[in-house]
């Protein structure tokens, strides 16, 4: 799977807006992911306590947390599709650490869309969407593979 030239444009333009918020837009994409799969949360030692979506608003952590992923999302999208060596270490965290299935990388990266929307709907056209979902599911596909390099059926 390849994405041309002009997706990875897109792919890159509206992530220069999502930068304007970078930490906000990435805490929350963790709250609705652990409110719309309630699953998710169980993954989490320092979130599992947590009961409401107030609670995880509030939370310095969570939006913390939500800033080291966007950020690492970030420096994979950049690589243009050239991410082994950057994916490498977050595949064998969530492979044998974390232990995260690549379903619930789905979860995220639908959640990832309908943020992204939401926030900038005259900048995130139907062809930017598409390749954003084209660029999401490279990323899921090669953890997918380096999962299994990690022995981690995902
Ligand atoms: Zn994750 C962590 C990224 C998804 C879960 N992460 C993390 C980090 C990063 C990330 C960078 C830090 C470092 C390491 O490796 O450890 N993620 C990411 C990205 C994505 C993700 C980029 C996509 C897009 N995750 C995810 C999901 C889940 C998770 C979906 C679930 C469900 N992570 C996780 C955990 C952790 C992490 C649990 C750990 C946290 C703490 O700190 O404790």
């Amino acid at each position: 799977m390849e994405l041309s030239d002009q997706e990875w444009k897109h792919v890159l333009d509206i992530w220069t807006k999502v930068e304007s918020k970078l930490p906000e837009h990435g805490h929350e994409v963790i709250i609705r992911l652990l409110q719309e799969h309630p699953e998710t949360q169980e993954r989490f030692e320092k979130f599992k306590h947590m009961k409401t979506a107030d609670e995880m608003k509030s939370s310095e952590k969570m939006k913390q947390h939500g800033n080291t992923v966007f950020t690492a999302l970030g420096n994979i999208l950049k690589q243009k599709g050239n991410h082994a060596e950057v994916l490498k270490p977050l595949a064998k965290s969530h492979a044998l650490e974390h232990k995260i299935p690549v379903k619930y990388l789905e979860f995220i990266s639908e959640i990832i869309v309908k943020v992204i929307a939401e926030k900038y709907p005259a900048d995130f056209g139907a062809d930017s969407q598409a390749a954003m979902r084209k660029a999401l599911e490279l990323f899921r596909n090669d953890m997918a593979s380096k999962y299994k390099e990690f022995g981690y059926q995902g």
